[in-house]
This record gives C-alpha cells, structure tokens and sequence, in this order.
C-alpha cells in the first residue's frame, strides 16, 4: 500500500478528482477514513461468515442482515464523522462473525481475513492502515470493485429505508453479503463487469421495494406546491431522507407549538398525502446539502438529520445539531433507535420552543410530485403534447448537487433547453433548477420533480411506459436524454441500475468517477455510451 495518511475516492469532490489522501475534502479526518476502510473490510468479512452459514444451512439471524446493511450506509459520503460509531461497529461485527464461526463445523474452506479476529483497539487500529483501497494493486480490478461496492453502499441507503417501514426482501440483503464476501477474493474483471451489471438489476428491485414502501405507507405524490418562505413559529429543521423519521417527528411534535420544515432532500416528503395532514408541516427551507452550514446558522433552531449528506457543523449551530440513523457527528446528540417507532424527539422539540423562528431566507413556492403514478395519470395529455410536437425531448437531470463551481453548468444547460423540451428530475441536483421558473407546456411544468434520488426509479418507471405508448421497442428510441450530476454513491446504484435497463448513451458530470480507472472508463464508454459533459452548448447538440 502506498503510503498516504488515508486514501478515498469515493464522491464526485475527491481531492484532484485523484483521491483524498492527508484529509477528506468532506471534512472526514484520516483517522475516519481509515476506520471506515476496517468497516468495510470487517463487514466483508462478517458476510463471508455469513455465506458459509447459508451453505451449511445455518440461519443468518435477520439482525446481523440489517446490521451488515447498516454498516455500509454509514460509510456513505457525508453519513457519519465519530469515530466512537465507527468503532463500535466494527467490535460488534467482528463478535457477531465470532458468533457465526462458533456455529460452522469445518471453516477450513474459509479465507485468512474470514478468520482474522482482533479484540483490541490498537491491533484493529493497526490493520485499519492495511485494508483500505490501494490494498488492491491492479488498477482496473481495483476500480471495478469499488465501482461494486460504492454501488452496494447505495443500494444499502435504500434497503434501510425500506426495511424502516417494514419492507425487507431477504434475496436482497443475501446478494449484498455475497456481493461483499466476493470483494474479498481474487476476480477477473469479466466477473467483476458481470456483477456490477447484476448489482444494478439489484438496485431497480430494491428501489421497487422503496417505492412500494413509500407509496403504500404515505400514498402516491401527488402534484403540489411547497411553501419556501417561513413562519413566525419557532421551527426544526429535518433533513436526509428517512421518511419514517419526519413521521415520527411530525407525529411527536404536532401539538407543541413549533413548525416543521424539509431541507435538501426531504423536500418531497411533501408530495405524499399522508403528511399533508400536518398542519404544522411548514414547508421547506433552503436548497441542496452543501448550502447548510449557511442555512442551518440562519434556521435558528435545531436540525435534525436522518441520514447523508452532513457537513462538518459550524460551532454556531453544532448545540442545535442532532442526529439519528446512520447519521453522526462527535460532540452532536445523536437520537438512538433502530426503527421510527423507538425514537424519542422531546428533547428536540423542547430545544426547538426556546429558539426563535428561523430567518426567511425567500418567498414563493416550487411545484413538485410528478412520482410515476401522478405523471401515468397525466400520460394522455402528455402523448399529446408530444405527438403534437408541443413536447420534442425530455431530458433526465436528476442526481446530486455538490460545491463545486463547475456544477453551475446544470443551472446554464437548464436555462438553454429549448422551451419544448421538459426536464425529469429526482434527488437534489433538482436545486440547481427548481427556483428558475422555467414555465410550462401546455399546464405541463417544465421541471418535472420526482422525488430523492431513490425516486429516479420513477423515472424508468415513466420512461417504460412512453416505451409501452409509443410502441417503441428499445426505451433509447424515446425522446429522452440523460444528463446526469452525481455526487455520492447512491448515484453511483442508480447509474449502475440505468445501465442495467439498457439506457445508452447517459452524460456524467460535472467529472467521470475518480475511481473509474481509464481502462474501465473506456469500457462504459464502448459498452454504454457513458460519456462526460463538456460545455453546455456542445452538450445541447449532442443531446437534443
Ligand atoms: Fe474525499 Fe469524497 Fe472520500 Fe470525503 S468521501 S474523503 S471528499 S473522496
Ligand atoms: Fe443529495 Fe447527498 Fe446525492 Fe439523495 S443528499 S442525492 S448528494
């Protein structure tokens, strides 16, 4: 391993677009990198435990399932800073493998790694600096696997929030162990291609399952208008995007006097009818992730984050900061329990009464919920406005925002569409349009917002059945466009289940993946057409 304090290439603002290596560009010190590289490896490890159990018709206890899950969204970009979190994590999946070990008969057929146990934090410490991603020497099947992983990461962001409502599909959690005890051998890079192919049709099924969760749970989106001002109540702010959560808390807080309001990506919490019936819903507040440490200071009262993406607090606000799930900082309260249910807000909500209301920070309202149900019911009118030719092309920018000056680019592009093309959008690279009043099509708004970035699988959900109407027989004959922003690795499922649907030719930006090597770069390329942005008017050209 080369010797650098820590090294991670994981999101789109890796340092150089090589790798952070003395500190993490995020705020992630290198001391957390390397924790979170042990987790990794440990939970590998743990699930090749795991595969064997399996094999020898030992039952894998659904706690260690969704632990395992677990421990992969909290290495996501922007989850998690403690690294008392980190830690713990990694002793408690190294006993439950103890635990799974005990129970095999014979573990010769297992790897050095499945066997490897340690106790002590200075021995755990020590073979953090040993495990991380240049562990894996040769470039291509080094980027492969994180290409995998980074999609098994996302992937995990969604089972969780399924499984907090309920839902879990054991097939998916047994094909993520699999996947992660694969990491651990030696693989070509035709199995690894195979697989990642294979992770993405695990992403549609399980954005599936959230989509299920969601719209049997809270209804359907439905097309709304959200408040973006504020009221004179104090308020708490809640932000990421575990919709059981914000239930839990909006059903804790409904009577106490405060106000509620969404950032980033909890925005389209307000397109489901079951929270409607809040009337201290308020509205939402602010923009995409990277604007908090701003928005946050002038909400003046407390923010609640329920998953990614956080930002390494100001001290102006790090008392009011709080969170929960995989979520955490050091120093932040953190509101423990494994479902909704278990949760207890009141000491939020008593912080919140003594703060006064937030800051306005605009005015006005932004229309959203055009999730597959509510565009389907719209579907004649817009086969007509596209048989018409009142509609020439929709274009797909959803995704992630992120600091980076370049992604101004997604803001220009949407300002140079021609006015008869429609942009579909999910996750939060939606903030970089949403406030442009980009008009409308005959009642139709220009910016069609779907929802987080899980909600891209609305999306395909519309593009299949335009295919279906139109009587197409490959969903790249539509008039459609991808224009894609990423940022952290739920993009990277979400790209991975694109490719799985067969979508060719999607633009990546506002850089391609770090940790795509050149030679898997070139592959994408040949194979899918994945291709980087340039500049908005060549861009244009391409695409429409
Ligand atoms: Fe760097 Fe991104 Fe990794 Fe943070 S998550 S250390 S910014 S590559
Ligand atoms: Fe955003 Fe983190 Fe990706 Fe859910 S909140 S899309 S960046």
């Amino acid at each position: 391993m080369e010797n650098t304090a820590m090294f991670c290439f994981q999101c789109q603002e890796t340092a150089g677009n090589t790798g952070c290596t003395k500190n993490g560009v995020c705020g992630k010190t290198a001391k957390t990198a390397n924790l979170q590289d042990m987790l990794m490896y440990v939970t590998k490890t743990l699930c090749e435990a795991a595969v064997h159990a399996r094999r020898q018709g030992i039952a894998v206890d659904g706690g260690i399932n969704r632990y395992v899950n677990l421990n992969l969204f909290t290495t996501i970009t922007n989850a998690n800073f403690d690294d008392g979190v980190f830690m713990a994590r990694i002793k408690q999946s190294l006993a439950f493998k103890k635990e799974l070990l005990a129970k095999l008969g014979d573990v010769s057929s297992l790897s050095v790694h499945a066997l490897w146990h340690a106790e002590s934090e200075e021995e755990i410490m020590q073979k953090a600096r040993t495990v991380g991603i240049l562990s894996i020497e040769n470039i291509d099947i080094r980027s492969m696997k994180e290409l995998i992983a980074y999609g098994l990461k996302g992937l995990s962001a969604y089972l969780k929030h399924a499984a907090a409502l309920g839902y879990e599909d054991e097939n998916l959690y047994v094909f993520m162990q699999e996947s992660l005890a694969m990491l651990l051998q030696d693989a070509d890079l035709d199995k690894l291609i195979a697989h990642a192919v294979k992770t993405g049709e695990m992403g549609v099924q399980a954005m599936a399952l959230l989509d299920k969760a969601n719209t049997e749970t809270f209804g359907h989106p439905e097309i709304t208008k959200v408040n973006i001002g504020v009221r004179n109540r104090p308020g708490i702010l809640i932000s990421g995007h575990d919709l059981a959560d914000l239930e839990e808390l909006l059903e804790q807080s409904k009577d106490s006097g405060v106000d509620i309001y969404t950032h980033s990506e909890m925005l389209p919490a307000h397109y489901y009818p079951k929270f409607k019936k809040y009337a201290h819903f308020a509205g939402n507040y602010g923009n995409a992730w990277w604007k908090q440490t701003e928005e946050f200071e002038k909400f003046n009262g407390p923010v609640l984050l329920t998953t990614n993406c956080l930002v390494p607090p100001k001290a102006s606000y790090k008392d009011r900061l709080f969170t929960t799930g995989c979520a955490g900082f050091s120093g932040c309260r953190h509101i423990a329990g494994e479902y909704a249910k278990d949760k207890d807000f009141s000491e939020i909500i008593s912080l919140a009464k003594t703060c006064a209301a937030p800051t306005e920070l605009e005015q006005g309202e932004i229309i959203g919920g055009f999730a597959h149900n509510q565009v389907l019911a719209l579907a004649d009118k817009v086969v007509d406005a596209v048989k018409q030719g009142l509609i020439k092309k929709f274009v797909v920018m959803a995704g992630c925002d992120g600091r980076q000056k370049s992604r101004e680019y997604y803001a220009d592009f949407a300002k140079a569409l021609p006015k008869d093309t429609v942009i579909l959008t999910a996750g939060c690279a939606k903030y970089k349009y949403n406030k442009l009043d980009l008009g409308d099509i005959g009642g139709i708004p220009r910016v069609l917002d779907a929802g987080q970035c899980n909600d891209c699988y609305s999306l395909a959900v519309i593009a299949l059945k335009l295919k279906e109407v139109f009587g197409l027989e490959d969903i790249n004959d539509l008039p459609l466009a991808f224009n894609v922003a990423w940022y952290e690795q739920k993009a990277v499922i979400v790209l991975l289940s694109l490719l799985y649907l067969g979508v060719k030719n999607i633009h990546l930006g506002p850089t391609l993946p770090a940790f795509l090597s050149p030679n898997v770069a070139k592959f994408l390329t040949e194979q899918f057409g994945i291709a980087p942005i340039t500049d908005v008017e060549n861009d244009l050209r391409i695409l429409l």
